[in-house]
């Protein structure tokens, strides 16, 4: 939620719509489990952009079947890469201003290898590992009849054992698939440096993307396979928390 809450919209900007931020929740330790929620939250704050959230624990019911969506004025807006450029384009240019153009393809690779692909081994390592699954059917089928929650939770991770096959990740042994992220950890590790942020002393859309992407394999808890393999990246572990530190808005639930 926005820092000073008792501000309406009308105090602070006429020109802003009332926007509502429906999210996924939290679960396994964390306040927002989803890294797609956890950015736009942090981004959205970051501009200084008043709205609410909305958990809502069930992704099915979105508009393209996956959170984070924004209402606004009675409309939906599904994606966060949609969101951002919506955001981009009320504040007049502001979530991308003082972003060369040469960082900007930089961050957005880096977006793709976090989203894209390091993203699936989190969602794998969560699903996919036989000891940690009882942890997903806590944390994300409470909502189920307790008589059919198991096989609510099966039928969803099969679908989650499909997407990764399709992805292609999930072809390959489990060893291979360390190693896929090892080699996507350790790019990000050098990419964000001992200090600091991406590309400024300021954390921008890229940083937050990144940070949100790795509060959800450092914080999840129990700790996953995945997040043991992180806690070797030190540089990212640390530029994880100061980014959330920055922003003052964090995936876990207790900063
Ligand atoms: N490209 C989408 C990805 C959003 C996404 O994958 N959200 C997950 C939660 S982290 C979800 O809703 N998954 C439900 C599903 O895939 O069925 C975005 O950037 O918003």
């Amino acid at each position: 939620m926005p820092s000073n809450q008792n501000e309406t919209i009308s105090d602070r900007n006429n020109s802003l719509p009332a926007i509502v931020l429906v999210t996924l929740g939290g679960a396994f330790e964390m306040r927002n489990v989803s890294p797609f929620c956890l950015k736009i939250e942090m981004l959205m704050h970051s501009l200084d952009i008043p709205f609410e959230i909305d958990e809502r624990p069930d992704p099915r019911k979105a508009p393209k079947g996956k959170l984070p969506y924004l209402e606004v004025d009675g409309k939906r807006l599904a994606d966060s890469d949609l969101i951002t450029q919506y955001l981009d384009q009320i504040t007049q240019g502001k979530v991308f201003a003082g972003i060369s153009a040469k960082d900007s393809a930089y961050g957005v690779a880096l977006t793709r290898l976090a989203e894209d692909h390091l993203y699936w081994i989190m969602v794998a390592s969560r699903w996919l590992d036989d000891d940690w699954f009882p942890n997903v059917v806590d944390g994300f089928f409470q909502i189920a009849p307790a008589l059919v929650r198991g096989l609510v939770a099966n039928g969803a991770r099969r679908q989650v054992q499909k997407t990764y096959d399709l992805q292609g990740l999930g072809r390959h042994t489990l060893e291979e698939q360390r190693g896929f992220a090892e080699r996507d950890l350790q790019a990000l590790e050098d990419a964000v440096g001992a200090q600091g942020f991406l590309f400024s002393d300021t954390p921008n859309i890229f940083d937050f993307t990144i940070s949100s992407v790795m509060a959800g394999i450092y914080d999840n808890r129990p700790p996953t396979w995945l997040t043991s393999l992180a806690l070797n990246y030190k540089n990212l572990q640390a530029y994880t928390d100061r980014v959330q530190a920055h922003i003052g808005i964090y995936g876990r639930e207790k900063p």
